[in-house]
């Protein structure tokens, strides 16, 4: 009786391994089927990499053939600036010019640099220093010269004929200005004022000046 029990047991252990390998079997096929899956989408990943990388590199390529354009086409126009404007390429795209034997006031000044297509010189942090050389340079019979800025407020709220605000912190006032002293409206480089620091002046008195305006 316990050899027949003994030998049932033994078959059913060995349908259970049986079942337990199936099971086994089954699981590892799902296991490599979902690996198959996983390396087709792989591929199409790789794939879909290589094609970004050729786009990015297209793009670059453009980009350095656009900016190689633009470069050239700044060295071409700057190259335009007409007779009596100097190039200066290393403060922008401006030509500046300045005159010292037709002195003039201001507002003739400022008409006279329209006419020409531009405006009276912004005064400005980076090129003041520029203007200031100029101007001591100058061989011309005109001593002082009228820039772009005025106020209809002598000794506050000064702004340039763009309409920037010259603040009083501006490095290139002279010491003491501006003092509005007796309805100076308008901005002026003056000679004796530590080199042609900028002082506020009357507008009528001629002076030279300078002109800035694009090729
Ligand atoms: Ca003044």
């Amino acid at each position: 009786m316990m050899r027949g029990n003994s030998r049932h047991l033994c078959i059913w252990v060995t349908i259970k391994d049986a079942e337990q390998v199936k099971l086994m079997q089954d699981r590892l096929s799902s296991i490599g089927a979902a690996l198959e899956t996983i390396n087709g989408r792989l591929g199409i990943l790789l794939t879909e990499q290589n094609g970004l990388q050729a786009l990015i590199t297209n793009g670059f390529q453009m980009m350095n053939k656009t900016l190689a354009e633009i470069k050239k086409c700044l060295n071409c126009t700057q190259l335009k600036c007409p007779d009596g404007y100097l190039n200066e390429t290393k403060f922008g795209p401006f030509c500046y010019r300045l005159e010292s034997n037709r002195c003039k006031s201001w507002s003739r000044a400022r008409q006279t640099c329209q006419n020409e297509g531009g405006d009276l010189v912004i005064p400005d942090v980076n090129t003041y220093q520029f203007f200031r050389n100029l101007a001591k340079n100058s061989k011309g019979q005109c001593q002082h010269f009228w820039i772009g800025g005025y106020t209809s407020t002598p000794g506050s709220n000064y702004v340039t004929v763009s309409g920037v605000s010259i603040p009083i912190t501006f490095p290139f006032w002279s010491v003491g200005q501006p003092d509005g002293l007796g309805g100076e409206n308008c901005l002026e480089m003056r000679s004796y004022f530590t080199n042609y620091l900028m002082n506020d002046y009357h507008c009528n008195v001629p002076h030279g000046f300078i002109c800035q305006k694009l090729p």
